[in-house]
């Protein structure tokens, strides 16, 4: 799916949501990996501006967009329940889906690609790299919410949108066939890191084994938890929203403080080039524990607080093997903006995990102080 064709058939697509008002102007937005995702702004009669976030969903990522739709519809329902009860804003701290003119979640273009509209979060901002601990901590407390307002929720009836999303064991099988078909012919290129991945295979095992006996138990997850996956308020710094609930599905908590450590407690960018500027700042790891253990308010058991940091170390090495993956299949599932991207961000994940290796009794240290 390229760019071109999202700008084609979005102005179809656009004119089929419940939304009253004449389209002043639309524009690419935000730095997902996964969908493609336009900001349309309208005048309404009252002369009053709406704000909508317009997203053609990656159904190459995700195969069944229908089922997919069907879970923001129940878990975003559920949520706004939960945050009147709270006496919050529903339309503001969940997403709040807008309806097809005919009463749908979703629209399918003349092409069969599929596209949902939200209201745009105003006066929040979505960042990408961590500002200040203090944001940091904001976005686990966010996610630790996030999780125990849908400690409630029944797990076995949302739809699993991407079959073994966070099954490590699985993604090192595909890895080392991609690695034995290498069928661009990048593995010579790439031999450190692929033995980096090879002698960690230990570490995909771990968290799956304890799911399987029951060790850990599975929960309702995000299962996205980056630091550009929460929209923080403009003026308060507060988080407000925790979006992209595309894989939110039945998971393990361990791995949703996982992901947002790899991604937000690393002192570079994802894809930065110059790993001497790559470390997990232990200073951030602290800010985020505390916010997410906090946000979480007792529902974690003892051995999930135990496993956090392995949560850490798997989430980091998953997502870099993932990369590694990617770029030897030439790039056919993250988008990337220049070549070798998708091999930067793998070293900057692989350098991580050897860090987070180096710091692992620190790491435990921090959980301790605050489980
Ligand atoms: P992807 O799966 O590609 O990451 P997201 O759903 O995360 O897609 O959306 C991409 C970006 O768009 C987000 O990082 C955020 O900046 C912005 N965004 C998405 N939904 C909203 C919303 N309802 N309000 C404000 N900003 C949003
Ligand atoms: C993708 O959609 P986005 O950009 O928030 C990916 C995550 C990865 C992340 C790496 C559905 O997230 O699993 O951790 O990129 N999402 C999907 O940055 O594969
Ligand atoms: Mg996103």
């Amino acid at each position: 799916m390229d760019r071109e064709d999202a700008c084609k058939n979005r102005l179809e697509a656009m004119t089929q949501f419940q939304i009253d008002g004449q389209l002043m102007r639309e524009e690419p937005y935000g730095h997902g990996h996964i969908n493609d995702t336009f900001l349309l702004t309208f005048l309404q009669r009252d002369e009053n501006i709406l704000r909508v976030i317009l997203q053609r969903m990656n159904h190459e990522v995700f195969k069944n967009p229908a089922q997919l739709m069907e879970n923001i519809w129940n878990v975003t329902s559920f949520l706004k329940k939960k945050i009147m009860e709270l006496g919050g804003d529903p339309k503001r701290e969940t997403l709040h889906v807008i309806e097809t003119k005919d009463g749908s979640s979703f629209y399918v273009d003349s092409s069969g690609y599929y596209w949902r509209a939200y209201l745009f979060v105003e006066d929040t901002t979505s960042f990408d790299t961590v500002q200040s601990p203090e944001d940091f901590y904001e976005s686990g407390v966010a996610f630790g919410k996030f999780q125990n307002m849908l400690s409630e929720y029944p797990a076995e009836t949302l739809h699993e949108t991407i079959i073994g999303f966070h099954d490590t064991k699985a993604r090192f099988q595909k890895f080392q066939e991609v690695v034995k078909a290498d069928p661009m012919g990048r593995g010579a290129l790439v031999k450190k890191e692929i033995e980096f991945v090879k002698e960690r295979s230990k570490i995909a095992e771990i968290l799956g084994r304890m799911q399987a006996c029951g060790e850990l138990p599975l929960r309702v997850t995000h299962n996205d938890t980056k630091l550009n996956n929460v929209l923080l308020d403009n003026k308060t710094r507060k988080a407000i929203c925790v979006i992209d609930l595309d894989t939110v599905m039945p998971g393990l908590a361990v791995n949703d403080f996982g992901d947002s450590i790899r991604f937000g407690a690393s002192t570079g960018a994802e894809d930065e080039r110059d790993l001497s500027k790559i470390e997990c700042d232990l200073q951030l790891f602290e800010f985020y524990t505390k916010g997410f253990i906090e946000g979480c308010k007792g529902k974690l058991t003892k051995k999930e607080l135990e496993m956090l940091p392995m949560g850490a170390k798997v989430m980091t090495f998953e997502c870099g093997m993932r990369f590694l993956t990617d770029y030897l299949e030439g790039d056919v599932y993250f988008k990337i903006h220049r070549e070798g991207q998708n091999l930067d961000r793998c070293r900057t994940q692989l350098k991580l995990v050897a860090d987070m290796e180096k710091k692992w009794e620190e790491l435990k240290d921090i959980v301790n102080k605050y489980k």
